[in-house]
């Protein structure tokens, strides 16, 4: 049976390749869709891609994820990365792995990015690499 990655996006990042491209590049979350969905058939996997400004959902979708049994989540929580101690307990609570993935070096800029509650609960991230750090974190989450 085809597993499911889970592909989870936070706030603000449904403007991604609409402002601020010097920072974040030039392709649109359904251009990243398109992209993962491209290598998931080669590798075997279906990807389930969503984006949401609110915290809530984005615990609702991980207890999800585990409940249907997901391969893995791919998670970029935006800004929520350096604030949510629900989003580190509800990657605490799922036995589903969890990557980070940031399309930005969040090391190499503010201060208050230095700090992830999501990375300190996940299973590994991926950061840096624009829009191929979602392909990247599809590739390690198919040799889970
Ligand atoms: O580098 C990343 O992927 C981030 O998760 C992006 C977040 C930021 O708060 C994290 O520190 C690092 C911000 C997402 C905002 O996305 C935008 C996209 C286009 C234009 C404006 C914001």
């Amino acid at each position: 049976m085809t597993q499911t990655v889970y592909v989870l996006n936070g706030p603000n990042l449904n403007l991604l390749g609409l402002r601020e491209p010097e920072i974040y590049g030039t392709q649109t979350l359904d251009d990243i869709a398109g992209l993962l969905e491209d290598r998931a058939r080669e590798l075997d996997l279906e990807i389930d891609m969503r984006q949401s400004n609110h915290e809530g959902h984005l615990v609702d979708w991980m207890h999800e994820a585990q409940a249907t049994g997901a391969q893995a989540v791919l998670l970029n929580a935006g800004a929520y990365t350096h604030t949510s101690i629900a989003l580190h307990d509800a990657i605490k609570a799922i036995r589903t792995p969890v990557i980070e993935v940031h399309l930005s070096n969040p090391h190499a800029r503010e201060g208050f990015r230095h700090k992830s509650y999501v990375g300190m609960a996940a299973k590994g991230t991926i950061a840096g690499f624009g829009a191929t750090g979602y392909l990247l974190a599809l590739e390690a989450a198919a040799r889970l």
